[in-house]
């Protein structure tokens, strides 16, 4: 079995790959360019605030400088972003909606992963068949509960070692990803194993601003899914799992109360769980 001690992909490793595959996809927004104005000049006030408030100094300025250009040249603007930055975008975006919860995408998720039937199983090697089975299933809805033909879930998650695949050069290519169609009433079935909790990698200056600050870089193991069906809004969300450690400390505050499985252990070994999305029309 392929262990920790033997594959430690890094941050410049996970942090290129996460770049290059954030700038393929070259982000655009229809922002006025008076609202563009007015959300530049209050950032650059709130940082004036900042350097004011603490007497910032030009050693001290040099030094963020360097960070700055350190977190581009080791491609962690995905992660630095995503982690810190993106549970507060998330939150505008849920203040207008009523269905299930959403959560922050992250730096992982990769599109057009293979297609899977209602009732199927996650890609996955054998070394992850030794791993704690997860049977996670359910039926996507409108916000009156009735189920959504066309419905598909995008799933993806670490391994047991906390890695992501296409972000980690030993995995195979769509390891622990893929695109769910549910059936005509929206149900759902899918076989996939536990994920371990996410350590964010402390090599590089992502870490480097995580041990500044004495916090510790884990995130709690998690489900990534973006559920969508037609004529409704998708919602990009993650579940977590009741117990879990990191769970009331996660690094990148992207938990919610709402978003907590609890699966069952079967006597075969197998947890199962079910979870139910509610859909805000389009
Ligand atoms: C992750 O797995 C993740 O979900 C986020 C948000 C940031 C870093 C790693
Ligand atoms: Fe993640």
């Amino acid at each position: 079995m392929t262990t920790t001690e033997s594959v430690s992909p890094t941050a410049l490793g996970s942090g290129t790959a996460a770049t290059d595959k954030f700038k393929g996809e070259r982000a655009t927004s229809d922002t006025s360019p008076e609202r563009l104005a007015a959300i530049a000049r209050d950032a650059l006030s709130a940082l004036h605030a900042v350097i004011l408030e603490h007497g910032v100094t030009y050693p001290e300025y040099r030094v963020f400088k360097q960070w700055l250009i350190d977190v581009g040249e080791g491609g962690e603007w995905p992660l630095f972003l995503d982690v810190f930055i993106e549970h507060a975008v998330e939150e505008v975006l849920a203040s207008s909606r009523k269905g299930t919860k959403g959560s922050i995408e992250g730096p992982y998720y990769v599109p057009d992963a293979p297609e899977l039937p209602a009732e199927c199983e996650l890609p996955m090697r054998t070394e992850d068949r030794e791993q704690t089975p997860l049977v996670f299933s359910g039926q996507i809805t409108d916000l009156d509960g009735n189920g959504l033909g066309g419905a598909k879930i995008e799933l993806w998650h670490a391994d047991a070692e906390g890695f992501y695949s296409q972000f980690a050069p030993h995995l195979p290519e769509w390891n622990l990803r893929g695109i769910i169609i549910a059936d005509t009433e929206g149900r759902y079935s899918i076989r996939t194993i536990q994920p371990a909790p996410y350590r964010i990698p402390t090599d590089g200056p992502t870490g480097a601003f995580i041990t500044a600050q004495n916090g510790h870089p884990w995130r709690p193991a998690h489900l990534h899914l973006i559920v969508s069906a037609p004529g409704r809004e998708p919602v990009t969300t993650q579940l977590y799992f009741r117990g879990g450690e990191w769970i009331d400390s996660d690094v990148a505050s992207a938990t919610k109360p709402e978003l907590i499985l609890d699966p069952v252990t079967g006597d075969d070994g197998v947890n199962r769980v079910t979870y139910d999305f509610a859909l805000d029309p389009a």
